[in-house]
């Protein structure tokens, strides 16, 4: 932070983000929390390169969710062990709950105990939760892009059920719900409509036995056969974070997600559809919903949002023009 962070060539910060450089990761994201103008267009220069080369297959953004305890930090621990296996370069953004002893502080524990300490195939970053109403807070979108343009997979870990859940899954390519043996909370998330967002869902702690194993069939029988989106089939999978089971098939779950999502093109297309909300909601905030209809309404500004070919918040900032050139007449 300071000065100097605002003397920085958005071209260098870019190639070094790309290139995974940890300090240049590290400065990439305080820059999407910053609110100061001059970061904001540092930030809007930023994101306009990093766009430019995220492909149609660049990438995959995985969310990973679920209620508090499932497991999702130490399913997410084991998952990267098997991603580095494969090859894979990860990054981590832990959207930290409010509990002192759980969240991206353990999980970025955990790393450091399973992976190398100079392993430059990982980088996590925690993030506190500033969100409205349980959400996620803007800036995490921003910087998923960042973390997209720097690693193979990028996986958000969240924790609660209900709007956050809602926005991971609006901000995913792929989300994850990660459930607790015996808690039944899951087959009442699903009666609410909850669990209709995920693509792979996870009982996790099989190693508890009969009670995970009621689970999930309790959950298979909830979700039923019908469960899919698109050409995908939902799976309802097992595992065991802590032994180590059911790891491999579930990385190949969400690895066959993301290989449909890319081969029906639908990948690029949900990116902009998540952009145009991102932006949507921004305005909302600014400007309320009185702002949003002198643009032409909700649907007017999500549709032209995702015609448009702009970065980010080169589009956020042409809406915003818009409207306070529109207040000051
Ligand atoms: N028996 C068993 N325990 C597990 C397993 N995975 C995680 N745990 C334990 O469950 C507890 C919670 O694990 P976390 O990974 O912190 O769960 P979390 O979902 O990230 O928790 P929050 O971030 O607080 O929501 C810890 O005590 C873990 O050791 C598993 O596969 N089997
Ligand atoms: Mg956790």
């Amino acid at each position: 932070m300071g000065q100097q962070e605002f003397t920085i060539n958005p071209a260098q910060l870019a190639a070094a983000v790309r290139r995974g450089e940890r300090p240049a990761l590290a400065r990439a994201l305080n820059l999407m929390d910053n609110r100061r103008p001059d970061a904001r267009e540092q930030a809007a220069a930023l994101i306009a390169l990093l766009q430019q080369d995220l492909t149609g297959d660049s990438g995959h953004l995985i969310g990973m969710t679920g209620p508090p305890g499932a497991g999702k930090s130490t399913l997410s621990a084991a998952l990267i062990t098997v991603w580095r296996q494969r090859g894979l370069r990860v990054g981590v953004l832990a959207v930290d709950p409010s509990s002192p002893i759980s969240g991206g502080a353990l999980l970025g524990d955990r790393l450091r105990m399973k992976t190398s300490a100079d392993d430059d195939g990982v980088f996590v970053r925690s993030l506190a939760c500033r969100g409205e109403f349980g959400g996620l807070s803007a800036e995490v979108w921003p910087m998923s892009l960042v973390m997209l343009a720097a690693f193979d997979v990028v996986m958000l870990e969240t924790v609660g059920v209900g709007q956050r859940e809602i926005d991971v899954s609006r901000m995913c390519d792929t989300t994850c719900f990660v459930a607790q043996p015996g808690s039944g909370d899951s087959v009442q998330f699903l009666k609410a409509g909850i669990l209709e967002v995920p693509h792979v869902l996870v009982v996790n702690k099989e190693d508890m036995g009969a009670v995970a194993r009621r689970t999930l069939s309790e959950l298979g029988n909830a979700l039923g056969r019908t469960h899919t989106d698109g050409n995908w089939q939902v799976p309802v999978l097992s595992a065991s974070a802590t032994n180590g089971t059911g790891i491999d098939a579930l990385a190949d779950a969400l690895a066959e997600h993301h290989a449909i999502l890319v081969a029906d093109n639908q990948l690029q297309q949900r990116r902009q559809n998540y952009q145009a909300r991102w932006i949507l909601k921004r305005l909302q905030e600014e400007f309320g919903s009185h702002g949003i209809n002198r643009l032409g309404g909700e649907q007017e500004v999500l549709q032209l949002a995702v015609a448009g070919n702009q970065s980010l918040f080169e589009q956020f900032e042409a809406y915003r023009h818009r409207l306070l050139n529109v207040n000051i007449q």
